[in-house]
């Protein structure tokens, strides 16, 4: 449980998250809003809250570590980068220029990054990874990834998968932004996986679900997985793709969609109402 004041101050994190998207995608040059936006919370969660990392340690070994796996969501950990201090507000605008520090996918010359993503179905893999070495170490760092629900179609990721849960990795959580859109339609019409919770259940893994827009919520996910001994954990976010912005919820099209100066607008006022209901 965490104290209203906290709750609060994540909640206005979350926000922030979402003003710094509108400021890195801004008018006329397309930029993944949908898939960004699904994440704020969680992103607020993981790094304002539970995840032992600081922008004056990010060599540290016993830092957690945070994989994108669905890289094209860039944004939104770039976003929560900016916010923890890991790099000047001013590249958030120079995003995608060739001067600029931030590409479309994260990439290890950004302070924070710890993979390069955005090839979808990669992070599993490269976090089983982390997690084994780190378990060797014997540190007691942990390693969170998340991937899209699209990118459940990837062989790669299964594999990994099998192998976290034959190593009885615990120090790995990975997370399931389940949106229920991929980039060009509904995730259900475009490559249809049912029961996503008895699939992960089957191939060994502890599953939790959980509203991925309450941190509240999405915090006690957290704790719960990191509790459970001998096993993965992942964590399904019922998330809603474009979440705080009525034109984008559930629409593929603002996927990596462009924004007019008046959308532009209208995203920015309906912010703001938000921040005022905070
Ligand atoms: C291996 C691979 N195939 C295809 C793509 C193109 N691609 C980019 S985003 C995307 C859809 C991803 O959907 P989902 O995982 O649900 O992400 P979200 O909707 O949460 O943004 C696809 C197919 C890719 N990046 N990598």
């Amino acid at each position: 449980m965490i104290n209203p004041g906290e709750k609060k101050k994540l909640e206005q994190t979350a926000l922030q998250l979402r003003y710094d998207l509108l400021e890195m995608i801004g008018v006329g040059v397309a930029g993944h809003l949908g898939g960004s936006s699904s994440l704020a919370e969680t992103m607020a969660a993981l790094y304002f809250h539970v995840m032992n990392f600081s922008a004056g340690h990010l060599d540290d070994p016993g830092r957690d570590r945070l994989v994108l796996s669905k890289g094209h969501a860039a944004l939104i950990q770039y976003a929560a980068l900016c916010e923890k201090g890991c790099f000047p507000r001013e590249e958030l605008k120079r995003i995608k220029t060739l001067n600029g520090l931030l590409q479309g996918h994260p990439d290890l010359s950004v302070p924070g990054i710890e993979a390069v993503t955005g090839s979808l179905g990669q992070g599993l893999s490269i976090s089983l990874g982390m997690a084994l070495a780190l378990r060797l170490d014997k540190s007691p760092a942990r390693v969170y990834v998340i991937m899209g629900d699209g990118e459940q179609s990837e062989g790669q990721l299964w594999e990994a998968a099998m192998a976290a849960a034959n190593f009885r990795v615990d120090n790995l959580t990975a997370f399931i932004d389940w949106n229920k859109v991929q980039a060009t339609g509904t995730t259900k019409d475009i490559f249809n996986i049912p029961d996503l919770d008895k699939k992960w259940a089957g191939f060994g893994w502890n599953v939790l679900y959980t509203d991925g827009h309450n941190i509240e919520k999405i915090l006690e996910a957290v704790e719960k997985a990191a509790a459970v001994k001998g096993k993965p954990s992942v964590i399904i976010l019922d998330t809603i793709k474009g979440k705080s912005f009525s034109f984008a919820e559930g629409n593929a099209a603002y996927h990596n969609g462009v924004f007019t100066q008046e959308i532009y607008q209208q995203a920015l006022e309906e912010l703001d109402l938000i921040k005022a209901g905070i």
